[in-house]
């Protein structure tokens, strides 16, 4: 398969892949030529690479076997908002998180790249899934966390995989902007979601959401913080049409926490770009970004789809972190939360209709961060060990 790194604003085109913006400072895509398809959305054996026709490597990759996470159909949410509503759960991945769909062609592209060493700042899921896949492929693993506001699960995964784990005194978006300068200085492959390889992998979300479903739902909902992911989908989807494997598109629907919400701010204002959240703050801490990078590729899926973004309080996440665990055993993080908050905003809003298919992405695991559990359900009771103590508390 051929194809090219394209500049998103100038059209410039890039031979040489070990870039991630362009000179003029916009940001890279991948443009797929065209090319033969040698998968069937046939709801058979999903995975990422499954659709490895139309993911750009050239080698064998480095893989823990991503993707093929779970479609769920939630049908008490679903009555509870009027639609028939989906949860992808992509919790189910090998680190936990959909990040893994990402880390498997870009890993993949820094063994190609001959590089020694991967790198990444990280609100806690880019860390842990890129120090899984470094250590598999045996790269050093270089992670630049917010000091103190990522959560246990996260960083533990990251310490456990052998990265190099350094908290910032500072927020994600100033870890990002000293990781690229790192990178550029160290040689290491930057594994943020600038890196556009990365988007690549995730836009299997997609092309896994047709293929199990059999048809495009009418609306996806995710949480946004980096902004990467939902560029990601939309993409995935664009080329399924562009490919002739499906005939329509779905809305893209952005969900940000209300004090990390620079893209729900952009759309109200119908603006194309961004003004940056200074100090973000969220429960969600995986989507506590104020200057997302990818902000510009996000904008455009959501006007491109006639999609939206909807903003939710923290209170609102936590609720429907609640209701997804104890209504349909489905165990998420907050940050994933997010997109059922997002859901039940659009019902209220009058943005749903009854006879519309809404796919919601959960992106994480809801072991990932513990401590939120605790702080939402409070800890367990104890008692003396005798049946009279327990049949008491029953
Ligand atoms: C669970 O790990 O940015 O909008 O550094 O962990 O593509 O950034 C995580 C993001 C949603 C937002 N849900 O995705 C990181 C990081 C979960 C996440 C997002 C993240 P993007």
């Amino acid at each position: 398969m051929e194809y090219s790194l394209v500049c998103i604003e100038c059209g410039r085109e890039y031979e040489r892949e070990d870039v991630y913006t362009c000179e003029c400072g916009g940001l890279l895509e991948v443009r797929i030529d065209d090319t033969e398809i040698d998968f069937r959305l046939d709801g058979k054996e999903l995975r990422v690479w499954k659709y490895g026709c139309l993911l750009p490597v050239k080698i064998e990759p480095i893989s823990l076997k991503e993707g093929g996470t779970p479609l769920y159909e939630c049908d008490r949410i679903g009555k509870e908002v009027g639609c028939k509503v989906f949860v992808k759960h992509e919790g189910a991945n090998p680190s936990g998180s959909f990040k893994d769909r990402g880390m498997t062609v870009g890993v993949t592209k820094a063994i190609e790249l001959g590089k020694s060493a991967v790198a990444c700042a990280s609100t806690g899921n880019t860390s842990a899934s890129m120090a899984m896949y470094a250590a598999k492929a045996g790269l050093m693993a270089y992670v630049l966390l917010p000091a103190g506001k990522v959560a246990l699960g996260k960083v533990a995964q990251a310490l456990m995989h052998g990265a190099k784990v350094i908290g910032i005194k500072g927020n994600f978006d100033q870890a990002l902007a000293l990781v690229r300068q790192i990178c550029a200085m160290q040689g290491f492959y930057l594994l943020n979601s600038v890196n556009p390889f990365r988007l690549e992998g995730q836009k299997t979300i997609a092309y896994e959401i047709v293929d199990e479903l059999g048809f495009v739902p009418d609306k996806v909902v995710l949480p946004v913080g980096n902004a990467g992911n939902i560029s990601a989908i939309w993409k995935g989807f664009k080329e399924l049409k562009r490919f002739g494997l499906i005939d329509s598109l779905p809305k893209m629907i952005g969900v940000q926490a209300e004090g990390a919400n620079p893209i729900y701010k952009a759309v109200k204002e119908k603006k194309d770009d961004i003004e940056p959240v200074l100090n973000p703050e969220t429960i969600a801490t995986a989507i506590r970004i104020g200057q997302p990078v990818n902000a510009r590729k996000a904008l455009r899926a959501i006007y491109e789809s006639k999609g939206t973004a909807v903003q939710v309080s923290d209170e609102d996440i936590t609720k429907a972190q609640k209701d997804l665990a104890s209504k349909e055993g489905i165990g998420v993080e907050p940050a994933s939360a997010a997109s059922i908050a997002g859901l039940r905003k659009l019902a209220e809003n009058g943005e749903i209709e009854r006879d519309e298919t809404v796919v919601c992405i959960t992106t994480g695991h809801l072991l990932k961060d513990p401590e939120a559990v605790l702080r939402a359900c409070g800890k367990p009771i104890e008692v003396e060990p005798s049946v009279e103590a327990i049949l008491k508390v029953l």
